[in-house]
């Protein structure tokens, strides 16, 4: 059995006992402070194609690139001089400038939304288009499915209330806050039902269609593991449609990930409107919604649903994104080479865990992987319940087995890991290898 090796972290360790004297939790995001694997968050210094270097100089092979963006490998030439030379006409003009036209062109002539808006995360891009989806519509519900992730807004942090159905008075069944600090009148306009599951989703509208704003999910799930939805979900989904409910993706994971399209182009989605980030920015702050015209035409100040952002269409964010996706657009093969490469790598980390004997189930799409550990068929966990069942244990036993070997997987069992353009045959090779001698770390 191979022995762990152990990284240096100390440079990390005082640089995170630093960070925690003057940030909540010593992050500025919550999965990146490791509390769900354990172990010294790596403080890293420089990113270069698939790799990353932390603060003591150690490299890992990046599958998290980001949480999504760097899907052409990091420091990717065409984004550093794109944004290099939008530096040397400056940072920020609080103006419109004709980057944000050209990438606006570009995102509407891809994905074929008739409109966009940009703001400056995949946060503000849900929050917008609920917002717009409720001025739209005149109605004040929603819809979310268990875990599915949007962003912090909050009417989006909740749970599945008791009585997801409508309760015997007809009161739509409330959803509870799932953070402190929503209010419970927030919640209750959000209901949440089962991911993959097409019965209560037509059973909701079937009774209240006619109250629901709007219908918000990942089309491929990324936020609670990966999820693949079946035809029978994609069906119901649109279904909304025949309410008046507006059917709103949440591509800010998947779009420009899983095709030129996103999931929308790969699955033959026809929502009402669309939510962008992480890639549409090449690593720089962007989020964006956008969609049907009759619909986005409400946003101010065209119409009454207001929507502002100091540093939207900031022009080094402009820059980045324009650099990457006209890179995507010039190398088409591309998403066929990510996923031929997330499919050797699945098929890699299935034969090393049968080896070690460590029971797992893996969901792929695309760039897009999840190991959960358990044991089921590969591709049987549809649903976060399933997901729910995995050992979370073995998981951070693995994920530090992997670590210690220069493999930074996501330090999460509920999260997509991300493939990307400058991951090859050694990347692979390596991977697979460190796999192997982790899964073995996990039985001991
Ligand atoms: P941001 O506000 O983090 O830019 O985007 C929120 C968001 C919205 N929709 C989907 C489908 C998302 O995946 C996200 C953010 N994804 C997480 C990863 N699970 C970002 C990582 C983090 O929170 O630090």
């Amino acid at each position: 059995m191979s022995s762990t090796p152990s990284f240096s972290t100390s440079r990390s360790g005082a640089l995170f006992e630093r960070a925690k004297a003057v940030m909540p939790g010593g992050v500025n995001s919550p999965v990146r402070a490791f509390r769900s694997v354990g172990g010294v968050p790596r403080f890293i210094a420089s990113a270069q194609g698939a790799y990353l270097t932390d603060a003591d100089g150690q490299r890992y092979i990046d599958y998290i690139g980001s949480w999504g963006p760097m899907i052409l490998g990091h420091d990717h030439p065409a984004v550093r001089e794109a944004v290099a030379g939008a530096l040397g006409s400056g940072t920020s003009f609080g103006a419109p400038n004709e980057r944000e036209v050209e990438l606006a062109e570009l995102v509407t002539r891809l994905t074929g939304a008739e409109r966009v808006r940009f703001v400056s995360s995949g946060t503000e891009a849900t929050m917008s288009a609920l917002r717009l989806a409720r001025g739209f519509t005149g109605r004040k519900y929603i819809v979310k499915f268990r875990g599915n992730y949007h962003g912090h807004a909050d009417g989006l942090l909740v749970e599945a209330g008791s009585g997801l159905m409508t309760n015997a008075e007809g009161a739509l069944g409330a959803a509870a806050p799932s953070s402190a600090g929503v209010p419970e009148e927030y919640a209750a306009l959000t209901l949440v039902l089962d991911y993959n599951d097409p019965a209560a989703l037509d059973a909701l509208m079937g009774s209240r269609g006619q109250d629901i704003a709007a219908v918000i999910f990942e089309p491929v799930v990324g936020n609670a593991g990966v999820l693949i939805p079946t035809p029978e979900f994609l069906a119901a989904l649109h279904r909304v449609r025949d309410h008046g409910t507006l059917l709103i993706a949440d591509e800010v994971m998947t779009g420009f990930r899983l095709s030129l399209n996103g999931a929308t182009g790969l699955l033959g989605l026809r929502p009402d409107l669309r939510c962008w980030g992480k890639i549409i920015g090449g690593g720089l702050p962007v989020g964006a919604y956008g969609g049907r015209a009759e619909v986005m035409e409400f946003v101010s100040p065209q119409g009454p649903v207001y929507q502002a952002g100091t540093l939207s269409g900031n022009p080094l964010a402009m820059a980045a994104g324009l650099a990457t996706l006209r890179e995507l657009e010039a190398r088409p093969g591309l998403y066929a080479e990510l996923g031929e490469y997330t499919a050797r790598l699945a098929t890699g980390l299935r034969e090393a865990a049968e080896a070690a004997g460590v029971p797992v189930s893996i969901n792929r799409l695309g760039s897009m992987l999840t190991v959960f550990f358990q044991d089921a068929p590969d591709g049987s966990v549809a649903r976060y319940a399933d997901a729910a069942r995995s050992d979370t244990a073995a998981f951070a036993a693995w994920f530090q087995g992997m670590l210690a070997r220069g493999v930074y997987w996501a330090p999460s069992q509920f999260e997509s890991i991300f493939t990307s353009a400058a991951h090859g045959d050694a990347e692979l090779n390596a991977t697979l290898q460190a796999a192997a001698q982790a899964f073995q770390g996990v039985q001991s």
